[in-house]
């Protein structure tokens, strides 16, 4: 059987650790194309040779060429801008709809039977426009959030609790970010609910409001780190967990953007939501029941998801 194809639009940093994951993981063989065709292709010839060192055969290429991912059975878009001092939300909202414009034609022209992964920023907004203007079912078509914030709760949830992350669950909704909805009692080491560790002693509800709040604000305490860009290794690896669900047919619960059609009283738009990811994309979308407090930030959050997206309409773009 032929390996699988996978293409990454933009070959920055997100995109050049998916390549070498999926190089390490032996998933496929990799066409990186960006609009620094140079950046891609050094990119995929620099893994390729760290091939040998780790044992996998995947071949890449990195292109400015969009005929080259034709027939790709996985794309992961990371193309598009960073914000930087002086620029507007709108600017980025602007700047990356644009891109992912340009992606969703490329996408339609040659990967149409793809399973496509956006995770350029403003996520839940661009992830919507790709759907939009490629034309794509949407249960082809996911955004990769929620992963990557469930992956930072269940790290600091290990240690708090001085536990392995292996036996720590978390169930996070809503947009990416600031406005995201970690569900406590749905979060569980080795199945004991969050809520029930804190009544045996384990942690404080004051130490797992500073985690939630530490987990919201992820992305941007490495910004702060790193002072140039932002985080790239632990976005890729989410991204990849989702791409390997679908072409291994793993039907792993994953939280992810998509887009909801009258579930949780919701139509129309993209956000994070437990889904099952298969050969078939999003297999099934997992409704929850929620308290009253749980339901009002979660609405908060669509609210938010929303805004931006009316936004982008007004912009006329
Ligand atoms: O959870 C999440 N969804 C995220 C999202 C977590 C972390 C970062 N997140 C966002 O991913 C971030 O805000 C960015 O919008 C994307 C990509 O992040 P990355 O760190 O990889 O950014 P880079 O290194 O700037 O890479 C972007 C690449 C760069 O090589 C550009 O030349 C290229 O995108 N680019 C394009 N490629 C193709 N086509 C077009 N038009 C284009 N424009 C820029």
């Amino acid at each position: 059987m032929a390996r699988k194809k996978i293409a990454l639009i933009g070959a920055g940093n997100i995109g050049g650790t998916l390549a070498h994951l999926i190089g390490l993981k032996e998933l496929g063989d990799v066409v990186m194309f960006d609009v620094f065709p140079g950046v891609a292709a050094g990119k995929a010839l620099d893994i390729m040779q760290s091939g040998p060192v780790d044992g996998f055969d995947s071949h890449m290429i990195g292109t400015g060429d969009y005929s080259a991912i034709e027939g790709a059975d996985v794309v992961i878009v990371t193309a598009g801008f960073p914000r930087m001092p002086g620029m507007s939300r709108d600017d980025l909202l602007t700047k990356n709809a644009g891109v992912i414009g340009q992606v969703a034609e490329g996408i339609k022209t040659y990967a149409p039977n793809a399973f496509v992964i956006c995770i350029t920023n403003p996520l839940d907004v661009m992830v919507w426009v790709l759907q939009q203007r490629s034309g794509l079912p949407a249960e082809k078509v996911v955004g990769m959030a929620g992963v990557l914030d469930s992956s930072r709760f269940r790290l600091f949830l290990a240690q708090e609790f001085g536990v392995s992350v292996e036996d720590v669950t978390a169930f996070v909704l809503g947009g990416h970010g600031d406005t995201m909805v970690p569900l406590t009692r749905y979060s569980t080491v080795a199945g004991v609910p969050v809520p029930d560790l804190i009544k045996m002693g384990w942690t404080t509800q004051e130490k797992i409001d500073a985690i939630v709040a530490r987990t919201a604000n992820g992305g941007g305490e490495i910004v702060k780190l790193l002072e140039r860009g932002s985080a790239f290794y632990a976005p890729a690896a989410s991204a990849i967990a989702m791409a390997e669900s679908y072409l291994l047919d793993k039907k792993r619960v994953l939280p992810c953007a998509v887009k909801l059609n009258g579930e949780y009283g919701q139509d129309d738009f993209y956000v994070g939501v437990p889904v099952v990811i298969g050969a078939g994309g999003v297999e099934k979308i997992m409704e929850v029941e929620f308290t009253a407090e749980e339901k009002a930030a979660f609405d908060k959050s669509c609210d938010a998801v929303k805004k931006l997206i009316a936004d982008f309409k007004a912009l006329g773009v």
